[in-house]
């Protein structure tokens, strides 16, 4: 029989490369999809067709229950968060609600589901597997670098601090009641699919629409900032073989390379032909109230215990989304819509 995964955050950037992975393993797909009528769940509907749909909201406990009721799944993958950065200070208190309290609803319906009773009583025999998307975030003002799991944590963002209580949560759950439960500790992975509000996608965007006489100036924040860029592909890999691995433990994931925002700019607006220092605007208003200033990963564990290496490099990946942006607004798509998403 096929085996089962349940992925909330299904119409997100990773939610999309992970689907479609397990699809090609042969796994039956269930995406947890909120809101009554979110147009992003139409927009997967239409591009993941083979994955079926379950309600639910990391908000709402009841819904989570009943969603792993009804799927049964052998596999949950936590991907659902608020998960931009800046939006965390805005909305600090949802922030905490969804991406820090929703990982300890989506273990709670898991733990219920599965019988495993607090004072140590019975286990069922069908135990589902859990994947925390935990976040270098966490790391936040490093104290080494690069950093491993044994690196210690000191967030720089509501983000970061919900995503912490989130990654102790699954150690817990792991060590209370011999769940297998896991995180994988993500760096900056990018795609075609990223969401247009963060740096890479912004960028390659933006030196898109330059280059198409759509747009004169791209306004950015702080150019310095250091970050391990790497592509989604190929990390969606990683959180699938970690729920594979004989014993339950946590990962780092990424590249082992570091790229400032300023190459970042310089390495884009070059694959679109353009001059970045003619038309890009530094904005105070931009900058974020903590920062993170650089993040680089040693991903040994991952490559020595699972095998897993990344594939695509930091030029390949940026030539890669100016490349699709240049096509779809050249098109006529626009990146808000439901129907851009590559
Ligand atoms: P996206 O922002 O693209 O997707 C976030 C997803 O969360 C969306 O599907 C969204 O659904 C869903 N979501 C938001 N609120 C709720 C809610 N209340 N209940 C259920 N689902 C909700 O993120 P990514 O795909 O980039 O990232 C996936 C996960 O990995 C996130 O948890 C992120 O924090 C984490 N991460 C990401 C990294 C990256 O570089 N991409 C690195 C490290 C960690 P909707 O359409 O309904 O809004
Ligand atoms: P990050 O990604 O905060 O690392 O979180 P983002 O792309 O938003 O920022 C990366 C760095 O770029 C700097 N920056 C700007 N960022 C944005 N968004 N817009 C700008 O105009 C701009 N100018 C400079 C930022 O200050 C920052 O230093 C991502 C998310 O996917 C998280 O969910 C995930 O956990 C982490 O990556 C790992």
């Amino acid at each position: 029989m096929a085996r089962r995964a349940l992925i909330t955050g299904i119409t997100g950037q990773d939610g999309s490369y992970l689907a479609e992975h397990l699809l090609a393993q042969g796994y039956e797909v269930w995406g947890l999809a909120r809101g009554q009528a979110n147009p992003r769940v139409s927009r997967m509907r239409k591009l993941l067709a083979d994955v079926q749909v379950v309600r639910g909201d990391l908000l709402d406990q009841g819904s989570l229950i009943s969603a792993v009721e009804r799927v049964q799944p052998d596999e949950v993958y936590n991907l659902g968060a608020i998960s931009f950065v800046p939006m965390s200070w805005e909305q600090a208190e949802l922030t905490a609600e969804v991406t820090g309290m929703g990982v300890l609803r989506m273990l709670e319906a898991i733990r219920v589901c599965s019988g495993v009773s607090r004072g140590g009583g019975t286990r069922s025999t069908g135990q589902i597997r859990f994947y925390q998307a935990s976040s270098s975030e966490m790391f936040g003002q490093v104290t080494e670098t690069p950093q491993t799991e044994r690196t210690g944590f000191h967030p720089r963002s509501p983000y970061g601090v919900a995503k912490a209580y989130g990654h102790f949560l699954t150690q817990n759950y792991r060590e209370s009641y011999g769940m297998f439960a896991v995180s994988g500790i993500l760096f900056n992975h990018e795609s075609p699919r990223r969401g247009a509000e963060f740096v890479t996608r912004k960028v390659t965007l933006g030196a898109a629409r330059i280059k198409l006489g759509l747009a004169a100036e791209l306004r950015l924040g702080n150019l310095e900032a250091r970050r391990d860029w790497g592509f989604a592909g190929d990390y969606v890999r990683a959180m699938h073989l970690m729920l594979q691995a004989g014993t339950p433990e946590d990962y780092v994931i990424g590249t082992g390379r570091m790229k400032s925002v300023r190459e970042l700019v310089e390495a884009a607006f070059t694959a679109a032909g353009l001059d970045w220092e003619r038309h890009v605007v530094c904005d105070q208003t931009l900058h974020r109230p903590a920062e993170v200033d650089l993040l680089c990963a040693d991903p040994k564990k991952a490559r020595v215990q699972l095998g897993w290496e990344p594939t695509v490099s930091f030029d390949d990946l940026v030539a890669m989304m100016v490349e699709s942006d240049l096509r779809l607004l050249s098109e006529g798509g626009d990146p808000d819509q439901d129907s851009s998403w590559p």
